[in-house]
C-alpha cells in the first residue's frame, strides 16, 4: 500500500541498528526481562534476539580488538561463563541510546537507573554490551546475526 510504504520510508531516514548483549552475570541474575522491558519502555525495538552459550573462540572473536589489553583473558573468561542473549535494536539513534541507557562501562561508576548501576558489578562484569558506532554495529550483527533472523523496518518495507 502506498501510504504505509511512504511511512516506513520515511521513518527509515533516520533509523540505526546497534548490537547489544545481556552479559552472563545479568541473565544469571534474572535480570534478562528487566533490561528488555527497559529497552522496550525507551521506545527501541528489539528486531532480533536470540540466547546462547559463547565459547572461547566466538567470545575472543567477537572481543579481538582488546585481544592486546591486560583484562583481556579475563574479558574471554566472564564471557563464556554462562548464556548471553543478543539482539538486534533499531530505532532513531539507536547505538547512542543503548550505550546512554547502559551507563559508562564500570558499573561502579554507573548511576543509579541505567542498566550498567542497577545490575552490574564492577568494570569487568557490567551487565550488558553495545556498539560503539555504525561501523561496529554491522559487523558486530553480522557475527551473531543471519539477514533472515532480522525483521525490522527494511524487511517489513520488502516484504
Ligand atoms: P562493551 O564493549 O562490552 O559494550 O563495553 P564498553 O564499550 O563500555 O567498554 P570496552 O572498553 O569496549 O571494554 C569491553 C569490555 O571489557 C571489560 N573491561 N574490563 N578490567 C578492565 O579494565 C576492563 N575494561 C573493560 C568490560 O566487560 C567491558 O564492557
Ligand atoms: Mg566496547
Amino acid at each position: 500500500m502506498f501510504w504505509q510504504r511512504w511511512r516506513i520510508e520515511s521513518k527509515m531516514a533516520d533509523v540505526e541498528r546497534t548490537f547489544a548483549i545481556v552479559k552472563p552475570d545479568a541473565v544469571g541474575k534474572g535480570v534478562t526481562g528487566a533490561i528488555l522491558q527497559r529497552i522496550e519502555d525507551s521506545g527501541l525495538r528489539i528486531v532480533a534476539m536470540k540466547r546462547l552459550q559463547l565459547d572461547e573462540q566466538l567470545a575472543r572473536g567477537f572481543y579481538a580488538v582488546h585481544k592486546e589489553r591486560p583484562f583481556f583473558p579475563n574479558l574471554v573468561e566472564f564471557m563464556t561463563s554462562g548464556p548471553v542473549v543478543v539482539m538486534v535494536l533499531e530505532g532513531e539513534g539507536a547505538i547512542g541510546r543503548w550505550r546512554d541507557l547502559m551507563g559508562p562501562t564500570n558499573s561502579t561508576e554507573a548511576p543509579e537507573g541505567t542498566v550498567r548501576g542497577d545490575f552490574g558489578t564492577d568494570i569487568e562484569h557490567n551487565a550488558s554490551h553495545g556498539s560503539d558506532a555504525p561501523e561496529t554495529a554491522r559487523v558486530e550483527i553480522a557475527y551473531f546475526f543471519n539477514a533472515t533472523e532480522i525483521q525490522g523496518l527494511t524487511e517489513a518495507l520488502s516484504s
